[in-house]
């Protein structure tokens, strides 16, 4: 620990992962990783900062040089226990061979507690036994963590026996796959390395565990910040002589699209470096059915509500919302609601006006007389869609470990399953009511109305982001 700041270095052999679980449980994008092995040669100080404050640091090391000389050499030393790193650094810092060595115990020298990491999925070798013991005799409080980088798992008996006998706490730990509860999960564990560092890790868990309950808040607040400008969202175009009513109808709702998908795009943005993921270009898998445009038919087939689910929703929520009218106008069989989703996927280039303007009153656009007005949105299923999207988003960016910097197979196949359905078909009756009475109120610009069903919803919203990440 320096200035009472817990600090971290993160040790091992070169290439096995020490930059990825530095990266995820720093959530830091910045770490250099690197298929190379040898790359870092420095020591590189990475601090969490929270509210402003640096609550935990954790240090990024280079691999050991020579593991073999220097146990030799520890193992000779005669002098004082807490002297042996100095001396070691002192003896060997202008021999350039020994550089990354030296490098990498200075931490450790500065009271640095130590976190070794291996691939768990090699056979343990004894160079790996040379670098536990050099560690061992540092006198350092320490965890080795497991980052396997394959799927076999037949070492890892191996590995935890000869862990058993050089460090205080052994861990798995997945840097590509760790979520929020699996970092939290190791800081725990790390606390019981060293009696020191419990009350400070506790802490540092709890201003960890605050902090994620803040970005769900505001995740919600963004989410329903995002429902109010894009369903409230409404315009006009006046007729003029010499354009068609029908040209000026389809760029109202060109217009109208466009502004919903840029609101929505700034919301996951805004989503996205709450999470603190700003640098690398995340794609989403290429499965997801969030690679689709919000408005196109697939996306209207697989997220929201079912027909049914969207008819109860409308009538219990109250039975002027224009859904409810609209379906049983058209009848549920017709499928109003995949006609309007077919229809608007065919945004911006297949257009047929006929079907568009019979489907116009969908997104609430009003003729009187000279002008045409688009919106507030008259289709309830819209909201349920930009919630299901926003909640997809976020499952993948939470899911998204920082030392990741590509998907793998497994949360390829994972994200599937999650993405054929949203979230929102699962709510309970009570909540899809309540996102109509939040329609309807916006609808009618009733404030009182409005506010009182944005408070239930953010709460609503809150609960199944938190559900999401227990995930
Ligand atoms: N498949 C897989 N590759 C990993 C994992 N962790 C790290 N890697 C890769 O292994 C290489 C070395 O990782 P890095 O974190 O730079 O290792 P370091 O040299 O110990 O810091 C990089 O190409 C990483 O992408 C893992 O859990 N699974
Ligand atoms: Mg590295």
């Amino acid at each position: 620990m320096t200035d009472n700041i817990p600090t971290f270095a993160i040790i091992g052999h070169p290439n096995e992962g020490k930059s990825s679980v530095l990266s995820t449980l720093a959530e830091d994008d910045s770490v250099r990783i690197s298929p190379i092995p040898g790359e870092t040669t420095e020591i590189q100080a990475f601090p969490v900062v929270i509210d402003g404050r640096e609550v935990i640091r954790f240090i990024d090391t280079p691999g050991f040089q020579n593991p073999r000389q220097t146990l030799e050499w520890m193992q000779h030393y005669q002098g004082a226990d807490d002297h042996l790193i100095p001396t070691f650094i002192a003896a060997h810092q202008s021999d350039p061979t020994f550089y990354d060595d030296c490098q990498l115990l200075t931490p450790i020298a500065e009271g640095a507690g130590v976190i070794f990491v291996v691939d768990g999925s090699r056979p343990v070798r004894n160079v790996d036994r040379m670098e536990m013991e050099i560690l061992r005799l540092t006198g350092a409080p320490r965890m080795a963590v497991i980052n396997s980088k394959g799927d076999d798992s037949v070492y890892l008996p191996d590995w935890r026996a000869d862990f058993r006998k050089h460090f205080n706490a052994i861990r798995i730990f997945n840097s590509r796959q760790a979520n929020y509860a699996q970092r939290i999960e190791l800081l725990q564990s790390l606390q019981s390395i060293d009696q020191h560092l419990e009350p400070v890790l506790k802490k540092v868990i709890s201003t960890f565990q605050t902090d994620w309950q803040g970005r769900n808040q505001r995740t919600a607040e963004l989410i329903l910040e995002l429902l109010k400008t894009t369903l409230g969202y409404r315009t006009t175009a006046v007729c003029r002589q010499q354009s068609s009513e029908d040209s000026l109808k389809q760029k109202l709702v060109r217009d109208y699209m466009a502004y919903v998908s840029k609101q929505e795009k700034t919301t996951h943005k805004a989503i996205r470096s709450l999470y603190k993921h700003n640098i690398f270009n995340l794609d989403l898998p290429q499965h997801s059915i969030l690679q689709e445009d919000l408005f196109s038919e697939k996306t209207w087939e697989f997220l929201g509500l079912t027909n049914n689910q969207l008819i109860l929703a409308a009538t219990i929520g109250g039975a002027t919302i224009g859904a409810g009218i609209d379906l049983a106008a058209a009848g549920v069989s017709f499928g109003v609601f995949s006609a309007i989703g077919g229809l608007l996927g065919a945004a911006g280039t297949l257009f047929k006006g006929k079907d568009l303007i019979d489907n116009f009153h969908l997104l609430g656009l009003k003729f009187g007389g000279e002008s045409v007005q688009i919106g507030p949105a008259k289709n309830i299923q819209l909201m349920f869609i930009l919630l299901d999207r926003s909640l997809l988003f976020y499952s993948h960016i939470i899911n998204w470990a920082h030392g990741r910097r590509d998907y793998d197979q497994e949360m390829l196949l994972k994200q599937q399953d999650r993405s054929k359905e949203g979230f929102t078909s699962g709510w309970s009756n009570d909540d899809r009511k309540l996102c109509a009475q939040y329609f309807k109120a916006l609808r009618d610009q009733d404030n009182d109305d409005l506010q009182r069903a944005a408070t239930r919803l953010h709460q609503i919203l809150v609960r199944q982001l938190e559900q999401i990440a227990r995930q």
